[in-house]
């Protein structure tokens, strides 16, 4: 049935042998992110038929293989030979490498960075990859696979050219089904909840498009477990649910939407009786992270509007000063998303648009239509909403202007006395220096004992810190506990934040697995997140993992940091073996507390990450916030306590 490909045709394959050599200038990493990047790779092409309107849903699938598959009701991938490489058009898409490579800034529609690099980089790294296209009536198979040529793997080789199978039938589409090659990544077993957070920020991007996923390696009743995602409200809907644990200034969110020289764009704001901002903003459903020029039109063009409805209405005088933006996006949480072709990213990350295009564009689009929607008299109240929130603002900087320039002068002084509770390394090289911020006295100094004190700094926690989310700045600042950290890290807070002046380079937050430790992680993690959120981004913050049990047998000693492990080592070490629970740090000696959880060469830790930015800021409005009921509903939902704080740790 299957005609072997010919050595000739391998040819063609050599874009996919640069992929093999380099897979980080496609996917950044070979590591987690880089495994689910090939899955987006698939994914987003089945988004797109259905935002091109020629299908309706999209279903995911983990396999009990590993494997993952995609599945639309699309038009089929072109089935046609392509007339200047004489293969089909399956063919063409899993083999030729589109443009998006890093270096590469050619003019693919959809690329930019490392996104939108096509389905032949997932075939390029994957064991095997299988294609079904349902068309006209038919049925169409192609398959590919990894293997050894000549003593060297080569990745995505057809087995056999594109065949109809001869089963007919009623549906339409595209199916892809990929296994991940385990020479090329760090891991290949995919994760439930890195997927479902993606699809579901894709369900409100794109408007109607039911998203399923489905997770065949784990059973659920008589089915697996499985999650269905489908906003009719889109990106109105993702507002609401970001705003869902916040009391908002309006009932409903604004929304416009529009197009400009090639540039269509959609815009939903609300908001709240919050303190801070939230744009979050996309450019082809790529989030956006560092911003960009669309950010900066959308910011001028709302600045501009804003202040002149608070002339036309009377609220600003003609000898008052105009407000700034920030104070009409205080409290503000915003979705903006973009398409656009020829996309260019930039920044550390890749993730600002750079065009300058879209600046002009969204900032016409946006002075235009929100004019137009704050002139109709029963969006006033809406209007109003915002002038007042935004006429406090600009009272409380003017006051903490004042405020800062006294504070200022004080805390020279202040921080002297507060680094007092600080037992600091002696290591002056904050590169190699670690703070370990520890709960409770007793802890405290145990941990003060076990450290390597050349690098190693221990800052006991006593009372609770406050919680930020609730707070504003000069509240948070009259925290000592939180005083004392800013003066240890050095780097300030807020817009003063330089991780220039960063005393250490690893800051581990080392609590106590029990309701009371997960509480103080999620408050430092939340002030982190709200005051240095590039502490977090630039990787500098961990979660420090104690063991959970000792066992032992005879002489041999080992820890077991959760219940598999402790399964596991019980099994191993057959019978007569004694298990110690840990309920805290407290319980541990001098050495023991170090070789389990500070030992660099031992220990465990969890590196904090916040790989989806919108998905963070609803956690932390939620667990930390005033909406008690969400709360309690989505701490039982979650009930595993490691997954409650609101960040994705990776282990270390
Ligand atoms: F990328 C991919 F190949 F892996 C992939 C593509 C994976 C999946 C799950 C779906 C798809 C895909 C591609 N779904 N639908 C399409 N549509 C087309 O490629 C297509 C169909 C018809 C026409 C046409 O002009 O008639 C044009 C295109 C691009």
């Amino acid at each position: 049935m299957a005609e072997t490909y010919s050595a000739g045709n391998i040819r063609v394959l050599e874009g996919l042998d640069a992929v093999r050599l380099r897979p980080g200038m496609y996917i950044g990493t070979t590591g987690v992110k880089g495994l689910h990047h090939i899955l987006w790779e698939i994914v987003d092409n089945a988004i797109d038929e259905v935002s091109n309107g020629f299908a309706t849903s999209v279903l995911v699938t983990i396999h009990r293989d590993g494997s993952a598959s995609v599945e639309d009701d699309g038009r089929g991938i072109p089935v046609d030979i392509h007339p200047q490489l004489g293969v089909s058009g399956v063919e063409v898409v899993f083999t030729q490498l589109h443009a998006g490579g890093k270096f590469d800034t050619s003019n693919y529609a959809h690329s930019g960075g490392l996104h939108g690099v096509g389905a032949s980089v997932t075939n390029a790294l994957s064991e095997w990859l299988r294609v079904e296209v349902r068309r006209d009536g038919k049925v169409y198979r192609m398959e590919f696979e990894s293997k050894e040529v000549n003593g060297e793997v080569k990745g995505g080789l057809p087995k056999y050219h594109l065949i109809e199978t001869g089963e007919t039938t009623d549906r339409h589409g595209s199916t892809v089904r990929f296994m991940p090659d385990k020479r090329i990544f760090e891991t290949v077993v995919f994760q439930f909840d890195v997927i479902s957070r993606r699809l579901k920020e894709l369900a409100f991007l794109n408007k109607g498009v039911r998203i399923k996923l489905v997770d065949e390696r784990v059973a659920v009743g008589d089915g697996y477990r499985s999650l269905e995602y489908c906003y009719d409200g889109g990106i109105i809907d993702f507002v609401k649910y970001i705003n869902e644990a916040r009391s908002t200034l309006y009932d409903e969110p604004v929304m416009i939407k529009g197009a400009r020289d090639g540039i269509s764009m959609e815009l939903a704001f609300q908001h709240t009786d919050a303190y801070t901002e939230n744009l979050f903003s996309y450019v082809n459903n790529i989030p956006t992270t560092e911003g960009g020029t669309h950010e900066t039109g959308f910011k001028a063009a709302y600045t501009k509007v804003m202040n002149d409805f608070a002339r036309r209405v009377g609220m600003l005088k003609e000898k008052d000063q105009n407000l700034l933006g920030d104070d009409y996006r205080e409290g503000l949480t915003a979705v903006l998303s973009v398409q656009m072709t020829n996309v260019q990213f930039e920044g550390q990350t890749k993730t600002k648009l750079g065009n300058p295009a879209a600046r002009v564009a969204i900032d016409g689009l946006v002075s235009q239509l929100l004019s137009e929607y704050f002139a109709l008299p029963e969006n006033e109240n809406v209007g109003e909403a915002i002038l007042k929130k935004g006429m406090l603002a600009a009272k409380v900087r003017e006051a903490a202007r004042k405020e800062k320039e006294i504070t200022r002068a004080k805390n020279a002084i202040d921080n002297f006395n507060l680094v007092g509770k600080l037992t600091p390394c002696t290591g002056k090289k904050p590169e190699n220096n670690e703070l370990f911020i520890v709960e409770g006295d007793s802890a405290g100094g145990t941990c003060k004992q076990a450290r390597a004190r050349s690098y190693q700094a221990v800052l006991p926690l006593r009372g609770k810190p406050l919680n930020a989310e609730k707070k504003r700045i000069d509240q948070v600042l009259a925290n000592e506990e939180i005083r004392t950290l800013i003066s240890a890290l050095g780097s300030g807070i807020g817009e003063d934040f330089n991780i220039d002046n960063l005393n250490y380079h690893k800051v581990v937050i080392l609590s106590d697995a029990d309701v009371d430790g997960y509480h103080i992680r999620a408050i430092l993690l939340t002030f982190f997140f709200r005051y240095m959120k590039d502490l977090i981004n630039e990787g500098k913050v961990y979660i420090g993992l104690p063991p959970l049990y000792k066992i032992e047998k005879g002489n041999q000693v080992e820890y077991a940091y959760d219940d598999a492990a402790l399964a596991e080592a019980k099994t191993r070490f057959g019978k007569g073996a004694i298990v110690q629970r840990y309920k805290g740090l407290g319980e541990m000696d001098t050495e023991q507390l170090w070789e389990t959880t500070m030992d660099p060469e031992r220990r465990a830790l969890m590196q904090v990450t916040i790989d989806d930015a919108a998905e963070a800021e609803k956690l932390v409005s939620v667990l930390m916030g005033d909406a008690v009921e969400l709360r309690r509903e989505y701490i039982i939902e979650n009930a595993d306590f490691n997954k409650v704080d609101e960040f994705k740790g990776s282990e270390k």
